[in-house]
């Protein structure tokens, strides 16, 4: 669906301006979007998570820990899947305030795709490297877009979401290395083809809002402050972008559920390009691991 044509759609949250500014420059940053009854209700939650990953010593399908993890300093990376993982991370991610937020830039018929909590734990928290996403998840359309939010205030220092305005409207970069296998950021070849000195920090108060398109080129420094930066994100995309090649979610609960109007019958295809990734069906890590060159998907 063109912008125009969502457009067309009457906004349940954002503005006319707001939307129109998400589809130029491919982000937007809503400070205190999400209010303090639904963070009180997820932080119940993520503190459960928190405790119950005091007794895992290794990453597996639930937590992805930092390798100095451990029972007395938990250091999460990401909590995998939070909406199969308890109800309320549920009704969060498939019926909560970010889903009118996803209808107002998708159009009517909106589908989840994936969710994650990435921790980015205190004093050290590791950096993501740019990259854009639909390379990882390739769909039909560029439509899919990725609503962060974070659970605490968060500043300079803790390492927040770094995007750079417009670039979803220019090239997709090449996420392999040298030697051929996935790295999942841009090369360093490529990175002078990036305009870095645009960036964009997204922060806020706790309970902003980020949304990024999926070929926005976006990144974060590692967390330097004493205070741990949870920002929870969840991935839509509009009904008519059937994914591609075996799923790095295909087989997670609900993804690719249809979760406001209806399931489409035509696919809708962009002609630009995508990069194809390596066949997730043999395994998926996590971008962090990845990166970090820890355990390579195959
Ligand atoms: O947590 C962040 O700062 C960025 C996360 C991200 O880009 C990703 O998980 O793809």
């Amino acid at each position: 669906m063109t912008p125009e044509k969502v457009l067309e759609h009457p906004a349940k949250v954002l503005g006319d301006a707001q939307r129109r500014f998400y589809f130029e420059h491919g982000y937007l940053h809503l400070d205190g979007f999400v209010g303090s009854d639904w963070l009180d209700r997820l932080w119940a939650v993520t503190d459960r998570f928190i405790d119950e990953s005091r007794r895992r010593t290794a990453s597996d399908d639930v937590f992805d820990l930092e390798p100095a993890h451990t029972a007395d300093n938990p250091r999460l990376r990401r909590l995998n899947h939070p909406v199969t993982q308890d109800p309320v991370l549920e009704e969060f991610g498939l019926r909560g305030p970010i889903v009118d937020l996803a209808e107002d830039l998708l159009g009517p018929n909106v589908k989840f795709h994936h969710s994650k909590l990435n921790f980015k734990w205190a004093d050290g928290g590791e950096e993501v490297k740019w990259h854009q996403d639909i390379q990882f998840w390739p769909h039909s359309n560029y439509s899919p877009l990725t609503i962060g939010v974070y659970m605490e205030d968060v500043d300079d220092e803790m390492g927040p979401m770094g995007v750079i305005p417009g670039s979803h409207n220019e090239e997709l970069f090449d996420l392999y290395g040298d030697d051929g296998q996935w790295v999942g950021a841009i090369h360093d070849r490529d990175l002078p083809k990036v305009r870095l000195g645009d960036v964009a920090w997204l922060k806020g108060p706790r309970g902003s809002v980020t949304v990024h398109n999926c070929r926005m080129v976006h990144g974060s420094m590692p967390n330097e402050s004493s205070r741990s930066r949870p920002l929870l994100l969840h991935t839509y995309a509009a009904a008519d972008a059937v994914t591609l090649f075996p799923g790095i979610v295909d087989n997670i609960a609900l993804s690719n559920s249809v979760i406001r109007g209806e399931a489409a019958r035509w696919a809708e295809f962009d002609p630009r390009p995508c990069l194809i990734p390596p066949d997730w069906s043999k395994g998926y890590t996590s971008i962090f691991a990845l990166q970090q060159e820890e355990e390579k998907a195959a």
